[in-house]
């Protein structure tokens, strides 16, 4: 059994690719299997556990068609691709978007709506594919860039489900990742899953940085944890391996070299701009013009598999290697001897393997790698004489190969020193080197690596504890060192947790008791603003102190802001009693409509789903068709009269009124607030202010931040009740 773990319940994969490619012939369709990496690591665990595999043919099914996986204990789930969604989806979004900016390539980046539209559909498709499978599974593993919208549709079909997600390129800093224009539906695709795995902890790094600085959400970096909706996901970095045993067999088993004639340095990738085979025949060259003593006594053997030539960036990266080769070639050639021979073709198994044993050097150099699997295949390969591996510094691979030479690729000078010291290093130091890399890669080959994703994506995870004072201090310190502070606060939701009735959310004796020690202070000024009416709203919180901003900013009173109503509502008095009238010929089953002066709450808490949604529909077209304006409360439609206010322009409205129209530069702003009416004022304060989302609603929003919950806004009150006085 190559995969010990065979006691573990079915998993669903979902990968890009099925495990084979169908081809159509005139005898019908023909699979290929396909040897990549991702093969060799998931059908172990398919075999073991059963399970089924959802991917892409290769080639579009017609009505009928089926696919087996040939004999092997588990499913294959195909998802059709049309020749616009290849083109788009794959050849556009994942090959020209997606993998050259994750591995750092900007400029190369192509952004188009339409591609992303296309990737979204296809990770729709994957995602229903992998729903209709999944009955007898408890665990989905999704993989790689191809597929990070998929499990967010995948958790809302199977909210139980374990969902794990593996990236197998890097995860690039937040500076270029933030160029997407879709980066926030991506990270909160991924963010759907329980375990997200990377290469390496520079990405997962990366990536935490990236959901907290987007998404705004809660994150461990020390434990790399993120909170999002009401979950923690774990994040974690779990190098792949090869099939070690696998290709030491094969490299034992393939015939000895025909005669020993020149050292061999060898070069094996896709031809990709990121493995950095432009840069690494300059190196060859450069070590050649260095130390004269290796020209006709070493070659530069590389091979290149055919990749993605339908991308005219492929195309023009083949023809400058061409170029390339040529040019070196004939610089430095004599009659008996050439110094780069260069292979554009795939090569079966056991001629790459051999090839893998006999090379004296193995040079390495990707530009940027998610890990790089053939400096991996090199090592296990290294089964006579122990040759050398220079590996460049920018491939995931280099984290854990420390036996390797590390070079930095793009400086060709310090690659051709590398590769002289390579090609000059006793055998004392070969072997050392060698057997170091060799043990690692045996006992952290692919089938640990697979028993340890699944185990932990498998297992409970741990939560992030309560926001503490660390956290405020580091989110807002600096931001209110030197400013007076004015604070805006919802209420329900925010200041006391969402209750059957509106008039059951009192306010805690306590945290009325800290709110006044807040605005108490000189530096700070608080403000509520809230869908309630204004004398509603200071009734239950009972601080006269403060400003009230009620019927969602409709009426301001308070402390130094002149009293206000906004004008247009006289024209509306009315037409708000008539309004109510109407929804109350609604309110059945538990529903209930609250009458707020110049606005309505049409309240379905009480209501069982899945009369509730249907009351609630209801509700939303009497209020549109009436003229209002229906907005989404938490289990209750709004209804507001058509004026273009809402909380965001009532809380510009304040600051204007309080601090002079130049109030962003004298005074910080901070806003916490739970709902979509709040959203106005998280979009109007985008820049102007760090605003919070707070609960575990799994939704976008504008907000800066997230707080879990309403203890967490309270400890934010303590927290600025005793922060340290701004230097004013
Ligand atoms: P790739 O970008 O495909 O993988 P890599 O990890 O180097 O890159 O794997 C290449 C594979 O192709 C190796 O298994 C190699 O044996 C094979 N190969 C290369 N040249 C060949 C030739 N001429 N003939 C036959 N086979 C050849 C992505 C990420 C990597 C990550 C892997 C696994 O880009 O960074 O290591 O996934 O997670």
């Amino acid at each position: 059994m190559p995969n010990g773990d065979d006691t573990g319940r079915p998993i669903l994969v979902l990968s890009n690719r099925l495990p084979f490619t169908v081809e159509r012939r005139p005898r019908g369709l023909e699979k290929r299997h396909s040897a990549g990496g991702l093969v060799a690591a998931l059908e172990p665990a398919l075999c073991a556990r059963g399970g089924t595999w959802v991917g892409w043919p290769g080639t579009e099914l017609r009505p009928g068609e089926h696919l087996s996986s040939g004999g092997k204990p588990y499913r294959i789930a195909p998802v059709n691709l049309t020749d616009t969604d290849v083109d788009r989806y794959y050849h556009g979004f994942s090959n020209r978007t997606l993998w050259p900016l994750l591995h750092s390539f900007p400029a190369l980046t192509r952004f188009d709506q339409r591609d992303f539209m296309s990737y979204e559909r296809v990770n729709d498709r994957f995602a229903e594919a992998a729903l209709a499978e999944s009955k007898d599974t408890d665990l989905v593993w999704v993989h790689d860039y191809h597929l990070m919208l998929a499990p967010r549709l995948i958790r809302q079909g199977r909210p139980d489900v374990r969902l794990g997600f593996f990236l197998h390129v890097p995860f690039p800093p937040y500076d270029i990742f933030r160029l997407l224009p879709w980066d926030r539906q991506l990270l909160r695709g991924m963010l759907a899953c329980d375990l997200i795995g990377f290469h390496v902890h520079g990405y997962a790094r990366n990536f935490i940085d990236c959901v907290e600085r987007r998404l705004g959400a809660r994150v461990d970096q020390e434990n790399l944890l993120v909170e999002h909706g009401d979950r923690t996901v774990q994040v974690g970095a779990y190098p792949i391996g090869i099939d070690f045993e696998r290709f030491e067999g094969l490299a034992s088993a393939a015939p000895a070299r025909a005669g020993r004639r020149e050292r061999v340095v060898l070069g094996v990738d896709r031809l990709d701009y990121t493995k950095g085979i432009p840069h690494r025949i300059r190196a060859f060259e450069r070590l050649l013009e260095l130390h004269p003593r290796h020209r006709e006594n070493v070659v530069l053997l590389q091979l290149a598999v055919p990749s993605r030539a339908q991308v005219a960036e492929y195309r023009e990266l083949k023809r400058d290697i061409d170029e390339l080769v040529g040019r070196v070639n004939g610089r430095f050639a004599t009659a008996t001897w050439s110094p780069i021979r260069y292979l554009y073709r795939t090569l079966t198994p056991d001629r790459l393997t051999a090839l893998y044993r006999d090379a004296d050097v193995a040079l390495i150099t990707p530009l940027r790698d998610g890990m790089n699997l053939v400096a991996k295949e090199y090592v296990a390969c290294q089964v006579e004489d122990p040759g050398v591996l220079v590996l460049s510094q920018l491939a995931g691979a280099a984290e854990t190969m420390r036996e390797a030479i590390l070079v930095n690729p793009y400086d060709i000078d310090g690659t051709a020193e590398a590769l002289h010291r390579a090609l000059t290093m006793d055998e004392a130091e070969r072997r050392s080197r060698m057997a170091a890399l060799r043990r690692r890669e045996r006992r952290d080959d692919v089938v640990s690596w697979t028993r340890s994703f699944l185990d932990a994506a498998a297992s409970a995870h741990a939560a992030l504890r309560p926001p503490s004072d660390e956290e405020f201090s580091a989110w807002l310190g600096r931001y209110l060192s030197r400013h007076r502070l004015a604070l805006f606060l919802d209420y329900d939701g925010t200041l006391v947790p969402l209750c059957e009735h509106p008039r059951d959310a009192v306010l805690a004796e306590d945290v009325r008791e800290t709110l006044r020690l807040v605005a108490a202070r000189p530096d700070t000024d608080v403000a509520i603003v809230s869908g309630r009416s204004q004398a509603d709203i200071r009734q239950m919180v009972g601080l006269p102190e403060l400003i009230y901003a009620g019927n969602h900013g409709l009426e301001i009173v308070g402390a130094d802001v002149p009293e206000f109503k906004h004008q247009d509502l006289v024209h509306y008095q009315g037409r708000t009693a008539e309004l109510a009238r109407k929804l109350r010929t609604l309110a059945a089953d538990g529903a209930w409509v609250e009458e707020k002066g110049h606005t309505l709450t049409f309240h379905v808490r009480a209501v069982p789903e899945p009369r509730r949604r249907v009351l609630a529909e209801q509700a939303r077209s009497m209020i549109n068709d009436f003229g209002f304006q229906a907005r989404d409360a938490h289990a209750a439609i709004e209804a507001r009269p058509p004026i273009g206010w809402d909380k965001g322009r009532a809380v510009l409205h304040v600051l204007r009124e309080r601090y002079g129209v130049s109030w962003s530069e004298t005074v910080r702003v901070v806003y916490c607030g739970d709902d979509e009416t709040d959203e106005d004022a998280f979009r109007l304060l985008a820049g102007l202010a760090v605003t919070f989302r707070v609960g575990s609603a799994d939704t976008m929003s504008a907000a800066t931040r997230r707080l879990p919950n309403v203890e967490a806004v309270h400890a934010l009150l303590r927290w600025l009740a005793r922060r340290p006085a701004p230097d004013l």
